[in-house]
C-alpha cells in the first residue's frame, strides 16, 4: 500500500509544476527574466526519490534523495521544449533526465525514467552538462563531460573529456567513442554544430591542461573531425580567447550549441574570474563567421548575464552557466541558465536583440582609460540629444 503521506506531498509538487511563472520587472532590453526557476530538485518525481510502500517504508523517508537540478541542454522537439537536465544526486554523481514543457517558461515536467547513457568504460565515473545538436545528418547528438579518476593517489584529481551519443527522440541514445584531441590533454564545455563545415564534424572545444585549470589553453577552440563515430581532431583553432582584466580571465568555455543566424554562429557561452570569494560565473555572447566559424566578428564587453539576488546562493556560489539555448520559430530565444550549480531558469530573448546587443554593444577596451573614453562618449551623444 502507498504511504498515507504520497498524497499530500504529490498535491505540493503538482502546484509547483503547475505554477504560472512570470517576467519579472528587470529590464536591460537584451532580455526577460522570470520570477520562477523552471527546474529544481523539487520538481523531480517522489517516486524517484521515495520508496513508496508503507511497509518497506513505514516512516516515508527518503531513500535515493536529489542535491540539484541544474545545467541542461535544450532542443525543441515535436512542438515540446525539452531539457536534458543534469540531475545530481545526494551522492555527488550526476545523470541526465528529460523535462518537457507546452511554453519553454513553465509546466516542466520529467519523462517517467532518467535517460540510461551507457558508460563506455569501467572508469568512468560521471558524466554531466550535455549540449545538444539537432544535426544536418539526421541524428540529435549530446555532447557532454565524462570524467574518470585520474588513477593517482590524490583523490581530488580527475580527468575530463567530451563524450558523444546520439538519438531520435531524447530516451534512446547510441553511445560513439568520446571525442580525441590530439594536442589537449583534458576537454570540457564542448559544442557541435549543426552543420557540417568543408564536409566535417565542427566543435567548439575548450583545450585544458588539468581538470580545473585551463593552463595553457587560450580560450574556446574550433577544431574539425571527419568521422562522427570515432572524433577525432588534430589542430583546435583559437576563437574567443581569454584575455588580462576580463570576464574571462581564467576560463571560458562555450554554452549552448550555436543558433546560427543571417549574421553569423551566435554563441552564448561563460566567462570566469577569480576573486577573493573565489571563482565568478557569468554568461556572455559572442558572435562567429558563418562560413569560417573559427573567426569572431563580434564580441561585446562585459557579461550578458551575471548572478542576481537569490541566484547568488547555492551549493557553488556565485555561478551562471548555461549549456542550453532555443531558438524559436518567431525568432524568440529561450536561455536556459543554471544559478550556482543548483536550479534552472530560463531568460527569454531574440535573435534581433542578441544580435543587437552583440554588434551594437562596444568591445572591451581592456583598460579603464579607455572604457572610460568609451562612456564619456555615450554620455555626450546622449547630453547633446537631450538638450536638443
Ligand atoms: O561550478 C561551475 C561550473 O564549473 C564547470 O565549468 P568550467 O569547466 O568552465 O569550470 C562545469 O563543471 C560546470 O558544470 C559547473 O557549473
Amino acid at each position: 500500500m502507498i504511504h498515507e503521506k504520497y498524497a499530500g506531498l504529490h498535491e505540493v509538487q503538482e502546484e509547483l509544476i503547475m505554477k504560472k511563472n512570470r517576467k519579472t520587472a528587470f529590464y536591460n532590453g537584451i532580455y526577460d527574466r522570470y520570477e520562477n526557476p523552471v527546474l529544481t530538485r523539487e520538481h523531480i518525481p517522489l517516486h524517484w526519490r521515495y520508496d513508496l510502500d508503507a511497509e518497506t517504508n513505514p516512516y516515508f523517508q527518503e531513500r535515493l534523495g536529489i542535491n540539484a537540478v541544474f545545467n541542461a541542454g535544450a532542443i525543441k522537439l515535436d512542438g515540446r521544449y525539452c531539457l536534458v537536465a543534469r540531475v545530481e544526486g545526494n551522492d555527488r554523481k550526476s545523470f541526465f533526465a528529460v523535462a518537457e514543457s507546452e511554453n519553454g517558461t513553465d509546466g516542466f515536467r520529467f519523462r517517467d525514467f532518467p535517460i540510461i547513457m551507457p558508460p563506455l568504460d569501467e572508469k568512468e565515473t560521471n558524466i554531466y552538462d550535455m549540449r545538444l545538436t539537432q544535426h544536418e545528418d539526421g541524428w540529435i547528438y549530446g555532447i557532454f563531460c565524462v570524467e574518470k579518476s585520474a588513477d593517482t593517489s590524490d583523490l581530488s584529481e580527475a580527468v575530463a573529456t567530451a563524450g558523444i551519443a546520439r538519438t531520435k527522440d531524447l530516451t534512446d541514445w547510441e553511445r560513439l567513442p568520446d571525442l580525441v584531441t590530439l594536442r589537449s590533454p583534458q576537454q570540457r564545455n564542448v559544442t557541435l554544430l549543426p552543420e557540417f563545415v568543408d564536409g566535417k564534424y565542427a566543435f567548439y572545444t575548450r583545450p585544458m591542461d588539468g581538470f580545473i585549470e585551463t593552463g595553457s589553453g587560450g580560450g574556446i577552440g574550433f577544431g574539425l573531425a571527419d568521422d562522427i563515430t570515432h572524433a577525432v581532431i588534430d589542430e583546435e583553432r583559437m576563437t574567443s580567447i581569454r584575455r588580462y582584466h576580463t570576464i574571462t580571465e581564467s576560463k571560458n568555455g562555450a554554452g549552448a550549441a550555436p543558433i546560427k543566424t543571417e549574421k553569423g554562429w551566435l554563441n552564448i557561452a561563460h566567462g570566469v574570474r577569480n576573486t577573493a570569494a573565489g571563482l565568478r560565473y557569468v554568461i556572455y555572447c559572442f558572435v562567429t563567421d558563418l562560413k569560417e566559424p573559427w573567426k569572431v566578428i563580434a564580441e561585446p564587453g562585459g557579461y550578458l548575464i551575471a548572478p542576481l539576488r537569490g541566484e547568488r546562493t547555492g551549493d557553488v556560489s556565485n555561478v551562471v552557466f548555461t549549456n542550453g539555448a532555443i531558438a524559436d520559430d518567431n525568432g524568440d530565444v529561450y536561455i536556459y541558465y543554471a544559478s550556482s550549480d543548483t536550479r534552472l531558469h530560463v531568460a527569454v530573448s531574440s535573435i534581433d536583440k542578441l544580435l543587437d546587443h552583440a554588434f551594437s554593444t562596444p568591445e572591451d577596451a581592456l583598460k579603464t582609460s579607455e572604457c572610460v573614453k568609451q562612456r564619456c562618449s555615450l554620455i555626450k551623444r546622449n547630453l547633446e540629444l537631450m538638450n536638443m
